[in-house]
């Protein structure tokens, strides 16, 4: 008996000094510390050892137990502080080296307009909604009272996935639909990419940002348009900004102005900004066309509206003086940082 524990012993110390991780360790310590680990057995043996003989046995049990516990722990402190020496290795960090620099993105000049617009806008009760890029002719001209071969098609020429899907080339379409589904009253502006066959120069894109407003509901007037205008250029622009209204044309709106706002730069008396002029253009609006509302489906003896155009680069371009509106395409964050 005392030579078969010696040899348990023996054979789990020799198996620890061999083990190479502490999934090893454990393995030994199940095998022969365990329930069904070798000296449990030795002490299920217990029966056939002659009764004055047991104390000794337990006692012998205990001490290669003691033993076999203190050399794993000895050895799994070992192989820990291997580990840990490995990871310190592997992990070196050398506090001399520059820190890698955290680039934080910056709102786009278009954003920044666009939040300012929408702010004022969602003061005044508006609601801001989007729709699709890729329109219908349906929504992008038939329902905004531009028909097959009007005048207005050429001048807002645009890319055709077909016949009749089209990119937009405004957003009045998002207008149109929110028109058609009946709900009163209506109180909204569009922002968004819209598409125009022209070539790239300073002042044009094929692909821009408009802003379109719209606002129908019983006895809405062109007064209504131009306090809705004068409020928004106003917080826009600088609490002294005066508007002005000019007649104009547009095929979805009648009457249609363009709107003016005094200069912002030299406050009306004539600066390379306004060109001499004291004034600003900076929009397109107009009461909603009666056939427009009725296409819609909307009664114009009931309800009248109003609506309005505004370019988002234009005003980007003109708030933070910048004098190309290729800079605002071409995402270089030196440039853009600066707003
Ligand atoms: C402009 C100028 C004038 C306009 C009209 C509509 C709609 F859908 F109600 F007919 N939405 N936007 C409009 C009117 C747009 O852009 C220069």
């Amino acid at each position: 008996m005392k030579e078969k524990l010696e040899q348990i012993k023996q054979r789990a110390l020799e198996a620890i000094t061999e083990a190479a991780d502490l999934d090893c360790l454990n393995d030994i310590r199940v095998s022969f510390l365990g329930k069904k680990g070798e000296l449990s057995k030795i002490l299920k043996g217990m029966k056939d050892v002659a009764p004055e003989d047991r104390p000794k046995v337990g006692q012998m049990v205990n001490e290669a137990r003691n033993k076999i516990e203190t050399e794993l722990e000895r050895e799994m402190e070992i192989i820990q502080r291997q580990i840990r020496e490995e990871k310190m290795k592997a992990e070196v960090i050398d506090v001399t080296l520059p820190g890698t620099q955290v680039n934080v993105g910056h709102r786009h000049p278009n954003q920044i307009a666009l939040d300012d617009l929408e702010r004022v806008f969602i003061g005044m009760g508006y609601e801001v909604v989007e729709g699709p890029e890729i329109e219908y002719d349906r929504y992008n001209f038939e329902l905004l009272n531009i028909p097959e071969n009007h005048p207005a098609k050429d001048e807002q020429d645009t890319f055709y996935i077909t016949k009749d899907i089209l990119l937009r080339t405004q957003t009045s379409p998002v207008q149109a639909r929110i028109m058609e589904t009946g709900r009163m009253p209506i109180r909204i502006i569009a922002p968004g990419r819209v598409f125009r066959s022209d070539e790239v120069d300073a002042t044009h894109s094929p692909s821009f940002h408009q802003v379109e407003g719209l606002v129908v509901d019983k006895g809405i007037t062109f007064a209504d348009l131009k306090g809705t205008l004068q409020q928004w250029a106003q917080e826009f622009f600088g609490p002294d900004t005066k508007v002005k209204f000019r007649p104009h044309h547009f095929p979805f709106t009648e009457p249609s102005a363009e709107v003016d706002v005094s200069c912002f730069k030299c406050g009306g008396k004539g600066c390379r900004m306004c060109k001499g002029s004291g004034w600003i253009e900076i929009l397109g609006c107009g009461m909603v066309h009666p056939k427009v509302l009725s296409d819609c489906g909307i009664d114009p003896e009931v309800y009248s509206g109003f609506a309005f155009g505004i370019g988002l680069e234009r005003i980007a371009l003109l708030k933070y003086e910048i004098d190309d509106m290729r800079l605002l395409y071409e995402n270089d964050v030196r440039f853009l940082k600066q707003f």
